[in-house]
């Protein structure tokens, strides 16, 4: 809590267990080519990760509901909540994202990713904040590209814009772009952990990708996005585009009603839950138990 405080940002190397993670990593063949499938070229699917950073993002519900059920575990929802000093947290976004070296180039140049995030500016009032994630599937140490985080410390005082803040020699162009003073670079920290480590912060904290060296690797992790769910004006996606795919309803029907409070289901209680609701959600969801919410 004081180094989320302090810095806007907390590392928790191995914060979920291998217990826990084991059947989401097993799946992820279900979205994206193994290291030895990308690099010696067998796997069909390794085009789309060439030449854009950001083609080797999948959204949420993932073709793997054991990987979109990690994305609500129980230990993250719980982070989720301590940080934003709130039980009612809601996940405005959920990526899994797979690089591979020589794919493309993953360097980025320090930035806050709030411009995504919500329609205002970041706040450090208890309350008023995000929580983003990067959280490991695989073990991504120095050389398979972990994010770099800049504390606090050395940013409090940066206006919102720029948000881009480029090293020497690096162009851009657009009124969110600017020159960084060299000195923040050298303040990074590097978020290299082994799997299941999570990297929580705040939508107002600078952080940035860093390159894949390892010769044949290949990194995977999930990014999540948490807001107290009385936060309306941070945001991402709107879940009911997607709520009727075949992965959302499987998803649904494997959830706890915690995980689905959290991506929006109204608690036990509230005035939603009448004998209408519950026999249109039985037609819409047939394998859900709704106990919960009789
Ligand atoms: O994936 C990462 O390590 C960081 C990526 C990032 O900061 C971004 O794309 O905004």
């Amino acid at each position: 809590m004081r180094a989320w405080q302090s810095d806007g940002f907390v590392i928790l190397p191995g914060f979920l267990p291998a217990a826990e993670l084991t059947a989401a990593t097993k799946e992820l063949d279900l979205l994206f080519p193994s290291a030895d499938g990308f690099h010696d070229g067998t796997d069909p699917r390794r085009g789309r990760f060439v030449g854009d950073e950001f083609a080797g993002i999948d959204t949420f519900p993932f073709a793997s509901t054991e990987i979109s059920l990690l994305a609500v575990n129980d230990r993250i929802l719980g982070l989720a909540a301590a940080l934003l000093q709130d039980d009612d947290v809601h996940l405005y976004g959920a990526e899994a994202w797979a690089k591979y070296t020589g794919a493309c180039d993953y360097d980025q140049d320090l930035h806050r990713d709030y411009l995504g995030h919500t329609i205002l500016v970041p706040s450090t009032t208890p309350g008023c904040q995000q929580v983003e994630m990067f959280v490991f599937l695989n073990d991504v140490f120095e050389d398979l590209g972990p994010p770099h985080l800049v504390s606090r410390a050395h940013t409090a005082h940066l206006p919102a814009v720029p948000n881009w803040l480029l090293r020497p020699g690096h162009e851009g162009a657009g009124r969110f772009v600017g020159r960084a003073d060299p000195a923040l670079y050298d303040a990074e920290v590097s978020g290299a952990g082994p799997a299941g480590t999570v990297i929580a912060f705040e939508a107002g904290t600078f952080h940035r990708g860093t390159q894949l060296r390892a010769p044949g690797g290949a990194r995977y992790s999930m990014h999540l996005s948490f807001r107290p769910s009385s936060l309306h004006w941070g945001h991402r996606v709107g879940w009911a585009m997607k709520s009727y795919s075949d992965e959302w309803a499987e998803f649904v029907h494997r959830a706890t009603p915690r995980q689905l409070q959290s991506l929006g289901f109204p608690p036990p209680g509230h005035p939603y839950w009448t004998p209408e609701t519950l026999a249109g959600m039985a037609l819409r969801y047939p394998k859900l138990d709704l106990e919960p919410w009789r």
